[in-house]
Parts: structure tokens; C-alpha cells; sequence
């Protein structure tokens, strides 16, 4: 690792070759993950985008985020896609989420990093960003609120009902939940996502039958939150929304502050989610962990989400062993699962690869709380992102390329915190 960081050092010429990604991915107000294989506006993946540009475009910055929150439902929830333009490549597109936002839309959202980037933009230029803040707002807090009203289980914690929510689709957290479901009756119907990346690092048949068949129940039952929730074979309380909200939340209630705006109860709803993160931690392995909320049962993987915990504010000393271990393990950035897992998968997608917005969030959330290696999954995330391109993830252990290309995310990364 030390010959390879010597001598890669020099990635003069990827500032520009990040800012032409975005810019190229940028289709009028909104960004897309990459050309072809992820063709519409994805949540999270926007609110890197809006990182990215600015650094050299503040306006095009928070124009990602509004345009984002033009897709925001009467209940408040932001879904985690939104189809401003039809695009066949994509499956599943609208028709079949079939749901009746402004803007035809996905009927699940993910995780809300938007809110505390929004603060970010603000912190840019506090006097250009004043109103555009303000006016997004109450769209945020009402987002949050959504979070604390439809996705909170009974210990506190925030759950996803769908593997999509979480941003970590074929991740092992879900294996439990995803046996319960008899996809059966999912009826035909055709991926697209393999025709544009290698089957292999792609989440299999067995995990899309029944992301559709989730989509297929939620459909049926016109996308109502208290039917969607009861009685769902998928609920499982997931640390990436819980820390994730956890800093937005925190975030938003600073700025509101700092800007005189209405904080309302964003202080006691803070409390509590702090409270509730106590519901993550896993005794028996002694980090936090997803669980099924249904049965109670640990998904017992330390995934890149089980060190979000400094993202989301917490000190969390206990959790500096487990970083150091798996950074021993892997030389190319966080895993999204622990090496020494039997299921793990260095290639296959939430699996195993390092993603490098993960490892953004990990990485400054740990310098933040003075957590060392906070720097050293920083150098590795450059190192990685730097010797093999702005590619969507990479494999931990060789740091080969991995999914999609000139991926937005991974450029954005670069430009606000690896490069
Ligand atoms: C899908 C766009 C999205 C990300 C997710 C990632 C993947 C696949 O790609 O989802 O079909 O939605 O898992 O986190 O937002 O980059």
C-alpha cells in the first residue's frame, strides 16, 4: 500500500476529468448516476452531485437539491427516484411503481444526505444561499418528519421497506427479511440493468423477484404509509437511514438556527433519534448492525453502514477497532462488508466492493469525531478513485474497477473531499 500511494501521487489532470462528469451527466436541473444504465434522478446520488458542483458551479449546486424536492410527495416523502423524462433503458420505470407524486415517481425514498448537504451550500456563501435555504426549508423538515412518523419502530430506530430505501440494495442486512417473501406470483418481466453491466456483480434474480414484488405490494395498495408498513414481510431497522437522518437532522436544526428560522421540535426529535441509535447496537458483535423488525434477529455484518455512527454524530470509541481491523483486511477503502464475513463478496455490488460515498460519510464523520483513521480511508478513497477512474465502486481488495462509468457520484466525491 505505501509503494502504491508513493508512487500514484500525482492526479493533477482528475479535477477537470470530474468536472466534465458531472457536467455530462447533467441533464437541465438534474444529474443522472451515469449515462445508460441509471437514466433518471436518484436521491442521494443528487445530493452528491450538488457537493460536487459546488465546488466550481453554487448556483447548478442547489438547483440539484431543488429539483429533487420538486419531486416531493403531499406526505412529504422524496422519492428515491424521480422519472422527469421517460426513458426505456431503466427497469422498473414509472409504470410500474405507478404512484402519483407531482412528478412521476418512485414510491420508496433513501437516504436523506440532501438535508445536510443543503447546509452545506448554505455554509458556501451564507448570503447567496439565504433564501434558496429558506424557501427549501420546510421542505426538508417536513422530509424528516415523514422519516420519524412512517419509518420508526417501536426501539426508536429507523427502518427501510425496501432493500432500494437503504441506497444498499443487495446487502446481507436483507437476507433475512427478503427469505420471508414467495415472489411467485411476480409475474414476467425483463431487467434491464445486465445488458448495460456484468451479471455477476449485479444483486441475482432471487433478489430482484422480490424487489419487484414489493413494488407490486405497495402498488396494490395505492402507496397509503400505515397500509404499506402493516404487515410487511420488509422491515428492517437500518443504520445507514438512522445516522443518515441523524446528521441531517442535527444539520438542519444548526443552520435553522443560524438563520432564525422555525426549529420547531427538531431539538426533542434529535434527542430521540440519538436515544435511538442504542437500538442498532448489536451485543453479541459489538458494533452496530441492522435487524429484522419483525422477528428481532441481527444481520450480525459489519457493513461500511456500521461505521456511519460518527457521520450521525456519535463518538462511538468501540466502533475505531472494528475500522482498523477491516482496514487491515482490505487495502482500498471501507468494504461494504467485512472480508473476514463468509458472505462476502468482493465484487458483487453491496456485497463487499468500496463505494466511494461511503466512504466519504466514514471518513469525515471519524475526523470529525477525531477518529485517525478518518485521514486514512480519505487517502485510500483517492488512491483508488485516482488509479482506477470515476467508476461506481471497486473491488476492496485489488481496487479493480467495478459497474458503472464516469459515475457522478464517484466525481463528485473527488472534487469535494478525496481529490
Ligand atoms: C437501482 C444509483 C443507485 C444508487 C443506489 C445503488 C443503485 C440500483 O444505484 O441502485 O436500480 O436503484 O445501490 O444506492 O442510488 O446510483
Amino acid at each position: 500500500m505505501t509503494e502504491t500511494l508513493a508512487a500514484a501521487d500525482d492526479f493533477s489532470d482528475r479535477d477537470a476529468a470530474a468536472r466534465d462528469i458531472l457536467t455530462q451527466n447533467d441533464r437541465g436541473g438534474y444529474t443522472v448516476p451515469t449515462d445508460g444504465l441509471y437514466p433518471y434522478q436518484w436521491n442521494w446520488d443528487s445530493a452528491f452531485a450538488s457537493l460536487g458542483f459546488a465546488e466550481f458551479d453554487l448556483d447548478r449546486a442547489w438547483q440539484e437539491i431543488e429539483t429533487l424536492f420538486s419531486g416531493q410527495w403531499d406526505n412529504g416523502m422524496v422519492p428515491h427516484i424521480i422519472f422527469h423524462k421517460p426513458d426505456p433503458g431503466y427497469f422498473p420505470g414509472p409504470d410500474v411503481w405507478g404512484c402519483n407524486g407531482p412528478i412521476a415517481s418512485s414510491g420508496i425514498t433513501q437516504p436523506p444526505v440532501a438535508l445536510s448537504f443543503a447546509t452545506r451550500l448554505l455554509a458556501a456563501d451564507p448570503e447567496a444561499g439565504a433564501a434558496r435555504f429558506a424557501a427549501l426549508y420546510p421542505k426538508m423538515r417536513k422530509w424528516a418528519e415523514w422519516f420519524l412518523k412512517w419509518r420508526r419502530d417501536e426501539k426508536g430506530a429507523i427502518f427501510v421497506i425496501h432493500p432500494w430505501e437503504s441506497g444498499r440494495d443487495n446487502a446481507p442486512d436483507w437476507d433475512d427479511a427478503m427469505s420471508g417473501i414467495d415472489p411467485q406470483d411476480v409475474g414476467y418481466y425483463e431487467r434491464r440493468d445486465t445488458q448495460h453491466v456484468d451479471a455477476s456483480m449485479r444483486p441475482t434474480k432471487y433478489d430482484y423477484d422480490r424487489y419487484i414484488w414489493l413494488v407490486q405490494r405497495a402498488k396494490a395498495l395505492d402507496w397509503d404509509d400505515a397500509k404499506v408498513a402493516e404487515g410487511n414481510p420488509f422491515k428492517v431497522a437500518d443504520p445507514t437511514m438512522h445516522f443518515i437522518l441523524m446528521r441531517g437532522l442535527r444539520d438542519l436544526l444548526a443552520a435553522g438556527e443560524a438563520q432564525d428560522l422555525d426549529t420547531g421540535d427538531m431539538a426533542a426529535q434529535l434527542a430521540e433519534l440519538e436515544a435511538g441509535a442504542d437500538a442498532l447496537w448489536n451485543p453479541g458483535m459489538g458494533y452496530y448492525d441492522s435487524y429484522n423488525c419483525n422477528n428481532g434477529i441481527w444481520s450480525n455484518a459489519l457493513s461500511n453502514a456500521s461505521f456511519l455512527c460518527w457521520f450521525g454524530g456519535l463518538d462511538a470509541p468501540h466502533m475505531e477497532q472494528h475500522l482498523a481491523r477491516v482496514l487491515d483486511a482490505a487495502p482500498y477503502g471501507v468494504p461494504s462488508l467485512a472480508p473476514f464475513d463468509p458472505r462476502f463478496d468482493a465484487k458483487r455490488y453491496w456485497r463487499g466492493p468500496t463505494w466511494g460515498m461511503m466512504n466519504m460519510m466514514i471518513g469525515e464523520g471519524a475526523s470529525e469525531r477525531g477518529v485517525a483513521l478518518g485521514e486514512e480511508v480519505r487517502k485510500r478513497t483517492r488512491e483508488v478513485i485516482g488509479r482506477y477512474g470515476f467508476v461506481e465502486y471497486f473491488d476492496p481488495m485489488t481496487g479493480a474497477a467495478a459497474g458503472g462509468k464516469a459515475f457522478t457520484w464517484t466525481a463528485a466525491v473527488w472534487l469535494a473531499w478525496a481529490g
